[in-house]
């Protein structure tokens, strides 16, 4: 049945780490390359600020509106389960999506703010699992002196560390920790890789599944 073309389908492949630490652009690279391959790719990434919950993101981002923590919090979750049903559409009809942030940037940050753990993952039980979360690991001083931190509400070194230590505590069998400190290039070769094999595997029918198990 995995020979069969309307069987397979695409990979879930999300890329998590502290601001500055290389996502975006290791992001765009990967599509870049999947789609060389001949594969169908897209690029998505969380927040989507082209929602209405996604401009409320946005202004609370720039500091232009203030939230409650958890109110906060749980629009970061709404934003996720508005698309959903089509990121299961788009896997299933075999797209892969290559997912800059997800659920893990929702508990880090929350839970970095204080708030409990168990609280922050509740309203991501159900989203799908990832079949792969590239973690771009960088010590919270480097990433800091990247291009500068624009002035979003979390760019704060202090927090940021905090933020790490959150992550920590995520980490899964689904994950794999990237030095992100070396040279764009060589990131983008070792990634490549792990992205191909995983792209292959969920070709092959691994079966998709949900969060947090
Ligand atoms: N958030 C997000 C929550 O609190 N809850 C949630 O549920 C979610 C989804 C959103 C903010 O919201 C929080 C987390 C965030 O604080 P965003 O829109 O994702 O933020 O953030 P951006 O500002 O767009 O992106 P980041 O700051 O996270 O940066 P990236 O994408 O990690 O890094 P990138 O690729 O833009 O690179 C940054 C700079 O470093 C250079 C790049 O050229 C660029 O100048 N760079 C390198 N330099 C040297 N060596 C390398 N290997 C490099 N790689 C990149
Ligand atoms: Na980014």
């Amino acid at each position: 049945s995995g020979s069969n073309s309307e069987s397979k389908r695409g990979a879930l492949i999300v890329l998590e780490g502290l601001d500055r630490s290389g996502k975006t652009s290791q992001s765009s690279k990967l599509l870049t390359y999947l789609e060389g391959l001949g594969h169908s790719a897209e690029l998505w990434r969380f927040p989507d600020r082209s929602t209405n919950v996604g401009q409320m993101i946005s202004m609370y981002l720039s500091n232009k509106s203030q939230l409650d923590d958890h109110t906060i919090h749980l629009l970061f979750s709404a934003n996720r389960w508005e698309k959903r049903s089509l990121m299961e559409t788009k896997l299933k009809t075999g797209t892969t999506l290559i997912v800059d942030r997800y659920s893990y940037s929702g508990v880090a940050f929350s839970s970095a703010k204080g708030l409990a753990l168990e609280w922050c993952k509740a309203p991501e039980i159900g989203l799908l699992a990832p079949d792969l979360v590239l973690y771009l690991d960088i010590q919270p001083e480097k990433a800091a002196e990247r291009g500068g931190y624009g002035g979003e509400r979390y760019e704060q070194l202090e927090f940021q560390k905090k933020v790490a230590k959150c992550y920590q505590v995520l980490h899964d069998a689904s994950w794999k920790i990237i030095d992100a400190c070396r040279p764009i290039e060589d990131i983008e070769k070792q990634l490549q890789e792990i992205v191909l094999d995983c792209v292959m595997t969920c070709q092959k029918g691994k079966p998709l599944s949900n969060l947090w198990s």
